[in-house]
């Protein structure tokens, strides 16, 4: 089987130094070498990231870097994406993606609509920092039968909460699944908090977004 180690460090330093017009070129090399999308994905692109996040956390790089890096992220998740939607697949029903209130990190929710997308569901994504109002006339007015919400900060986890019994308030609980993540969040609190589903990664939420379909 053949070793794309290489490829995957190469696009995981090239995410680190936020070089975005050389991702993409090294994204397409990887693909046209034969290594799957889902693991460019996980091994390039998401590997890149989490030691951008340590990173941050101890204080060795700063927003600026972790700006570039979530840019050439996004231009090689594009470059990426056909690659992990099947082509020709009919959409088999509608779903709604967002980022809760005060929450403007995009990075993992842009992917969970990738993998989402990927199973053939059509995503409308509402895109950051959304409040309730929006999330309530979109699910009132679409025919979409799932609501993903993405959360990265402890403190708008409890957006999830508000979004879900602000849906409740307007009657439409009944009318769509709703399916929770992001780093801060666990099984326990998407319990607590009345969701229908919770997955730890993109892929799982695509698994799951699927079923409510079957
Ligand atoms: Co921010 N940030 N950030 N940040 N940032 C984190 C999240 C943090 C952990 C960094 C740290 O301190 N170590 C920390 C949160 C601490 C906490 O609350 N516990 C933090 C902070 C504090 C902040 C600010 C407050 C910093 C400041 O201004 N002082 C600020 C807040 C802004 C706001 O939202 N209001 C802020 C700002 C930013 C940037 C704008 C600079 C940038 C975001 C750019 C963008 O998204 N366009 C940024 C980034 C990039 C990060 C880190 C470095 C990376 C996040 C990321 O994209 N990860 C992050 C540290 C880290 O995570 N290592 C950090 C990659 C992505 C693929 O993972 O989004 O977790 P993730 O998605 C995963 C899963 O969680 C899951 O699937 C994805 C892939 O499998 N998932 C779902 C996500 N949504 C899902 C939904 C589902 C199911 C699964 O179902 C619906």
């Amino acid at each position: 089987m053949a070793d794309f180690t290489e490829n995957f460090n190469e696009i995981s330093e090239l995410l680190q130094k936020g070089k975005a017009k050389d991702i993409v070129v090294a994204v397409q090399k990887a693909l046209d070498a034969g290594a799957p999308a889902q693991d460019i994905l996980e091994k390039g692109l998401i590997a890149g990231m989490n030691i951008i996040g340590g990173k941050f956390k101890r204080g060795e790089v700063f927003v600026p870097e972790v700006l570039i890096a979530a840019r050439a992220m996004n231009n090689a998740s594009v470059t990426l994406k056909p690659a992990l939607i099947q082509a020709g697949v009919q959409p088999v029903g509608k779903a709604i993606i967002c980022t809760v209130k005060g929450d403007l990190h995009d990075i993992g929710k842009n992917l969970v609509k990738m993998m989402i997308e990927g199973k053939g569901i059509e995503v409308l994504d509402l895109g950051v920092d959304c409040g309730d109002e929006k999330i309530i006339n979109v699910v009132r007015d679409s025919d979409a039968k799932v609501l993903c919400l993405s959360a990265l900060l402890t403190t708008t986890m409890m957006a999830l909460k508000d979004t879900i019994d602000a849906l409740k308030s307007a009657g439409l609980r009944d009318k769509i699944k709703v399916m929770v993540g992001g780093a801060p969040v666990t099984q326990s609190f998407a319990d607590e908090i009345g969701a229908d589903a919770y997955t730890p990664d993109a892929a799982g939420a695509a698994e799951v977004c699927r079923a409510f379909y079957n």
